[in-house]
């Protein structure tokens, strides 16, 4: 069920861990605070992200040259490298008239360098490009510590925000996707799906439980062998979110 009569526009943004690194947090949410930016928090959580939620929100990146250095980077290994503990993501929903247009102009250009000329100013700008190294010292490309994450289309925005957020996640008035109750169980384990509990298994969703119309329909699409438009790893890794799982 769809809830609330509050249709606006939802966006996700990420603040980075070269942003937890550097202490921009504040100064990042102070930009997009509701006074300065007009717009609702709708969800925030922190979340230290594993290899399969990286890899997950950048699918589209896969088949890139810098999509490694990409995921070392969303995971937080690259700002991080000695101290797991500290590798985290502020993952946030903003929601109001035109959230993911307003969202992008105050993050600005995706190069930082790109962002200092086109957009000073913008949080982006603020960013810097890192080289990128192989195991020799041999620099084999660059990585583009930008700070922030934001949606840039609205399709993006729906796939992000339900992605990185159940349902339960964001209060009922401002949930702007369809939810269903699941009837089912659903277990997941080395990436396979379970109706019934599996030693070392851990529970995905139970009956009763709010889940996204789209994830339940992806569930029940792996169970019966179809294909489904989101992929059993995309769902499960929201619910493995800050799990003490490998
Ligand atoms: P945006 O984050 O502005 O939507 P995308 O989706 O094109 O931009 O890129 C996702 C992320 O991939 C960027 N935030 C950046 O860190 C990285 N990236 C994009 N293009 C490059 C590139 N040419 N070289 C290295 N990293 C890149």
């Amino acid at each position: 069920m769809t809830a609330g009569a509050n249709k606006l526009e939802q966006t996700l943004v990420l603040i980075k861990p070269d942003a937890l690194k550097n202490s921009m947090t504040g100064y990042v949410l102070s930009q997009l605070s509701e006074f300065h930016s007009g717009l609702r928090f709708a969800g925030a959580k922190i979340v230290c992200v594993s290899r399969m939620l990286a890899e997950a929100h950048y699918a589209e990146h896969r088949e890139k040259p810098f999509f490694n250095a990409l995921i070392e980077y969303l995971t937080g290994v690259a700002h991080y490298p000695d101290e797991a503990w500290k590798r985290r993501v502020i993952a946030l929903v903003f929601q109001g008239n035109e959230a993911i247009r307003h969202v992008r102009a105050i993050a600005g250009p995706t190069d930082p360098n790109v962002a200092r000329e086109k957009l000073p100013g913008s949080i982006r700008s603020m960013g810097a490009i890192v080289p990128v190294r192989d195991g020799l010292g041999k620099i084999i490309g660059e990585r583009l510590d930008n700070l922030i994450h934001a949606s840039a289309t609205s399709e993006e925005a729906d796939r992000e925000i339900k992605l990185w957020f159940k349902p339960n996640d964001i209060p009922p008035s401002m949930r702007i996707y369809e939810t269903r109750a699941s009837e089912e169980h659903f277990y997941y384990k080395d990436g396979r799906l379970y109706i019934k509990h599996e030693p070392g298994s851990v529970c995905l969703l139970a009956p009763g439980d709010t889940a996204w119309a789209t994830d339940l329909d992806a569930l029940h699409a792996v169970h019966a062998g179809r294909p489904s438009g989101t992929h059993l790893q995309a769902v499960a890794a929201k619910y493995l979110i800050n799990e003490d799982v490998d």
